[in-house]
């Protein structure tokens, strides 16, 4: 077995005292080995045999944290030769440099900005709720979903999840989710965003005012505390006609000149 395997087994039996379902310490495992750098973009992932028999737990457990892998565009899996880490080129990853909200953006271009209300609740959390916010199945969330709009134009959809703990009345946040954190101390400090084309599903596409199918951006954002705490798990799908993301990028140092 590679040491990228072993690696990924040690963290596996780290994590098994944590109590969260074996698919989800397995995922995060690989995940973990991936961010870490242990395997790398097209490094092929052991058999799921293999993996079930190292680490004792079922071959549909291994398949489901594997799908959920290829799904989430971590892994991608090729018929007949295996599953691999997916090579870093199919999706941009691009850190943005001020952490705004939406609120903000829009007024500073001197846009009116109001918002449908399309869900707000204290839920049972999702398994990627649960993972990301570190909640665990006793605990609620908060979900707050809106339908963004600039100028009457739709913009955005966007689904925000926080701890309960953090927002126990989502009913009570007013137009802005950062505006209401901002008061209890809670405003995040920073954020890690992901970016992925998407097409327009029929109802998404048809809050957003464009025809089904239209390209769009899937955005994921997961905000921090200054603590390192997360306090906010977004997922929004933008209007792809309607929206640029830019960043602006920098020299690390010098001697970096021409490299790419
Ligand atoms: C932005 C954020 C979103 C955040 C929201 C708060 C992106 C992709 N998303 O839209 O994560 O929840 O701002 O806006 O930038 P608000 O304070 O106006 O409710």
């Amino acid at each position: 077995m590679s040491d990228a395997a072993e690696q990924i087994f040690a963290t596996l039996k780290q994590s098994s005292q944590s109590g969260a379902p074996l698919y989800l310490q397995l995922r995060k495992s690989i995940e973990d080995a991936v961010n870490r750098g242990l395997i790398g973009p097209g490094d092929a992932l052991p058999s799921e045999r293999d993996i079930a028999s190292k680490a004792d737990i079922s071959r549909v457990t291994v398949r489901k944290a594997v799908q959920d892998l290829v799904k989430g565009g971590i892994l991608v899996q090729r018929h007949g030769s295996g599953t691999f880490v997916a090579p870093r080129m199919e999706r941009v990853e691009q850190s943005l440099s001020l952490l705004t909200s939406f609120t903000e953006d829009m007024a500073r271009r001197g846009m009116a900005v109001r918002s449908t209300w399309l869900d707000r609740g204290l839920y049972a959390p999702s398994p990627d709720e649960m993972m990301v916010l570190g909640l665990s199945s006793n605990e609620l969330v908060a979900r707050v979903a809106r339908l963004r709009i600039a100028n009457d134009t739709p913009l955005a959809i966007e689904r925000a999840s926080l701890s309960a703990s953090v927002l126990p009345d989502p009913d009570g946040i007013g137009s802005s989710l950062y505006a209401a954190l901002q008061l209890i101390g809670n405003r995040p400090v920073r954020a890690v965003q992901r970016i992925s084309a998407a097409n327009l599903g029929e109802s998404d596409a048809r809050l957003l005012e464009v025809p089904s199918g239209s390209a769009g951006l899937h955005i994921e954002r997961i905000s921090y505390l200054a603590s390192g705490k997360v306090i906010e798990f977004t997922r929004s799908i933008y209007r792809g006609d309607a929206y640029d993301f830019v960043a602006e990028l920098r020299l690390t140092g010098p001697g970096d000149e021409g490299r790419s």
